[in-house]
């Protein structure tokens, strides 16, 4: 077994964290004796306690002996601050652990290569960078909100077999039984969902999570000129819903999951949206369509990963569906359709103040 096993098995079990824990990051932790997992933990929820605690504490009691003769890993730098949990440095130090393994360091301020220095200086050997590059790293959405003081931004949509993401006015069905699994799983773990106008009046959708276990996310929808009807199955339920206007015109219809947010729609819409989302700790963005509203989103460099599904329909015409270039992350087989996952080359940092 190498370091890179070990370290996938802490990706795995941070992703067990998925929906729980924004806008702390999803962290996953084992600890290892000759070759043999001892203890694993991740963490489980917001405010609650982080990965090692969780991995240390879930050593049997014949095995603590063996404790300070393991190599702990974990997906991120271990932090060493008092945040709502005391620092997990002083776990490592306190378990005389002497050896730790980690994938990338937390972007955070008060951490960022100080939790790797506190323990290096304690004598204990860190080894950095285990699956640094990987696709779908369990902190890329809290380090790129640290880092580009922005949610995480994946472009998702569907394309027929000749490159069209559907046809004007009119509602296109691609997604088969497991695309549309995938996509409500991807509702349970991302923080928030966002579609554009023609998007809401074409298609009614709810962006509910109705087919994976967990939460729904923050809904958004761009209705510059409130177009959106208040029977759309987007402003019912109580799923927390924004909807994003140049002004509310005076609508009387409010809930309390329903927000107006009046913004300018000018060339920096979607900056000053984007540091709304910052600022309410929205570290992920889904952006499900349409083509405009994925190609404002492009246009700017504001998005890191888009997840493409192509369909083996031909539709002879319609609207052309963007095409964003990049890195080819993973390609998987959808029943007959196929996903593919581009990662940004350059996710562009808000710099909108
Ligand atoms: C870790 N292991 O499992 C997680 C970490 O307010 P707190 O106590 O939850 O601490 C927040 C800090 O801990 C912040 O730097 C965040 O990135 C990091 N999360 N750190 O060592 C973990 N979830
Ligand atoms: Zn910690």
């Amino acid at each position: 077994m190498t370091h890179e096993n070990f370290m996938h098995r802490c990706f795995d079990l941070a992703r067990l964290g998925a929906g729980h824990v924004s806008p702390n990051p999803m962290v996953g932790s084992v600890l290892v004796h000759e070759g043999r997992i001892i203890g694993e933990g991740w963490h489980k929820e917001y405010g609650k306690a982080h990965a090692e605690v969780n991995c240390i504490a879930a050593v049997r009691e014949e095995d603590r002996h063996l404790i300070e003769k393991s190599t702990l890993y974990v997906s991120l730098e271990p932090c060493c601050f008092h945040g709502k949990t005391p620092p997990c440095t002083n776990l490592i130090l306190r378990s005389n652990i002497k050896e730790v393994v980690i994938s990338c360091l937390d972007e955070t301020p008060a951490v960022r290569g100080k939790g790797v220095e506190i323990l290096r200086k304690a004598g204990i050997e860190v080894i950095e960078g285990v699956l640094a590059d990987a696709p779908f790293k369990p902190s890329d959405f809290r380090n790129t909100y640290i880092t580009k003081q922005r949610p995480f931004i994946q472009l998702k949509f569907a394309q027929s077999a000749d490159g069209y993401m559907g046809v004007p006015g009119k509602q296109v069905w691609f997604s088969n039984h497991f695309s549309q699994l995938l996509a409500h799983k991807g509702r349970a773990e991302f923080d928030a969902i966002l579609v554009g106008t023609n998007t809401a009046l074409t298609d009614n959708p709810s962006l509910s999570n109705r087919f994976w276990p967990g939460k729904s996310p923050l809904r958004i929808v761009l209705d510059r000129e409130r177009q959106v009807l208040n029977d759309a199955h987007l402003l019912r339920s109580d799923q927390p819903t924004w909807v994003v206007c140049e002004k509310q015109l005076g609508s009387d219809f409010t809930t309390d999951s329903l927000r107006f947010l009046e913004l300018g729609f000018d060339e920096h819409l979607l900056e000053k949206l984007l540091a709304e989302l910052f600022h309410h700790r929205i570290t992920s963005l889904v952006v499900e369509g349409g083509a405009t509203t994925i190609r404002h989103f492009m246009e700017k460099g504001f998005w890191d990963e888009a997840a493409m599904i192509n369909n083996s329909l031909r539709l002879g015409s319609g609207i052309p569906a963007p095409t964003p270039t990049g890195d080819e992350l993973a390609s998987f087989a959808l029943e007959g359709d196929t996903l593919t996952v581009i990662r940004n080359q350059q996710p562009k940092p808000l710099n909108f103040v």
